[in-house]
């Protein structure tokens, strides 16, 4: 399968985050898409391709114009207001707050658009993730040429950034986004399925009243993981979109027999939901050595998990989430694109 890339996610650099009360070097960094596209080439996968710039209506079609400037304009008003480094948000709105309007202030905006503290916005951020999204739409435009599958190797990742909120390492929802794009170009259904380690919850948000989209998440528990507040089993959709959600949430130290289990049953309801095409938000942090995860799956687990996606049958886009065992993160993507192309 070809896989979709382009050198734009170098500009992107989190300066750091917190960290049980430390200011710590960020575990997404750029050395992580260059890794996997280093496995792409070594193991042949097959060519890599540069995304095609897309117009913002592509992007808008999912996320709100408030969001959208926020991230194109923040760190030259953060500089304008005399700031230096990466602009963070230290505020966000809780219960009883006004929610049903953007404050003015540009710390106002950041809370208000976001939902935690470890997703700066740098100088270059900006184009960095508008890229991204061009390359998951230019992976989902291969698709509707008729591939039956495509890699778009996106960074900065996209499942956790909701219609208007981003956070997570996440700036605009890449797979949410192609997700769309496949749909208006005509598919009558498609399927997400996230294996990222954490809960999808920018993905679910935006599709969760949509019976046209079927959200299934495999992740930690958020009784014990982030994001928290959202991927319980009892979230199953809301209005049209009621039974078009499904959530697996696992404990810490699952292994490979819980896991294969649980996503069997994703996959049976995918099958019965009868997609055209599946979007997998792929993120490799359930490996075992993950260093802010928990789960124990093993390299050949990733393979395996490509196979029984692959036996689908149906067109597939992956689209690259987490992983932070940086020095496997190339390994395990590509057994997961390698064991579905041998399925
Ligand atoms: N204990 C993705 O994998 N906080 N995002 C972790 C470390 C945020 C992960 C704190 C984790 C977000 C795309
Ligand atoms: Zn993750």
């Amino acid at each position: 399968m070809r896989t979709v890339y382009s050198a734009d996610h170098l500009l992107h650099q989190s300066p750091g985050e917190l960290l049980f009360g430390e200011f710590v070097p960020a575990f997404e960094k750029p050395e992580r898409a260059e890794l996997v596209l280093n496995r792409v080439r070594e193991v042949k996968l097959g060519d890599v391709i540069a995304p095609q710039p897309c117009p913002l209506d592509a992007i808008t079609r999912i996320h709100a114009p408030g969001l959208v400037d926020l991230l194109q304009t923040a760190h030259q008003e953060w500089l304008g207001m005399g700031r230096s480094g990466a602009a963070y948000p230290y505020t966000w709105p809780a219960r009883g707050m006004r929610a049903d309007r953007a404050p003015q202030t540009l710390d106002g905006r950041l809370g208000f658009y976001s939902f935690d503290c470890g997703t700066p916005i740098t100088a270059t951020t900006w184009q960095a993730v508008k890229t991204s999204a061009d390359v998951a739409l230019t992976g989902a435009n291969l698709l509707n040429t008729g591939e039956r599958a495509a890699f778009s190797l996106c960074r900065p990742p996209g499942h956790h950034a909701g219609s208007d909120h981003y956070g997570g390492y996440c700036f605009l929802n890449n797979a949410a986004i192609a997700a769309q794009r496949l749909r208006d170009d005509g598919a009558g259904r498609i399927a997400v399925l996230d294996i990222d380690y954490h809960h999808g919850n920018g993905t679910q948000q935006i599709f969760y009243g949509r019976n046209d989209v079927l959200f299934v998440s495999l992740h930690g528990h958020p009784d014990q993981e982030y994001p928290y507040m959202l991927g319980f089993d009892d979230e199953m959709g809301a209005g049209r979109g009621e039974g078009f959600n499904l959530n697996f949430p696992l404990r810490w130290g699952t292994e490979w027999p819980a896991y294969e289990a649980a996503l069997t049953a994703g996959l049976e309801r995918i099958r019965a939901f009868g997609p055209e095409a599946l979007v997998v938000s792929l993120g490799v942090d359930t490996y075992k050595d993950d260093p802010i995860s928990h789960f124990k799956l093993e390299h050949e687990h990733f393979t395996r998990i490509g196979a029984m996606i692959g036996a689908l049958g149906k067109p597939a886009l992956f689209v690259m989430e987490g992983g932070y065992a940086v020095a496997e993160i190339g390994i395990n993507a590509v057994n997961v694109l390698a064991g579905f192309e041998g399925a």
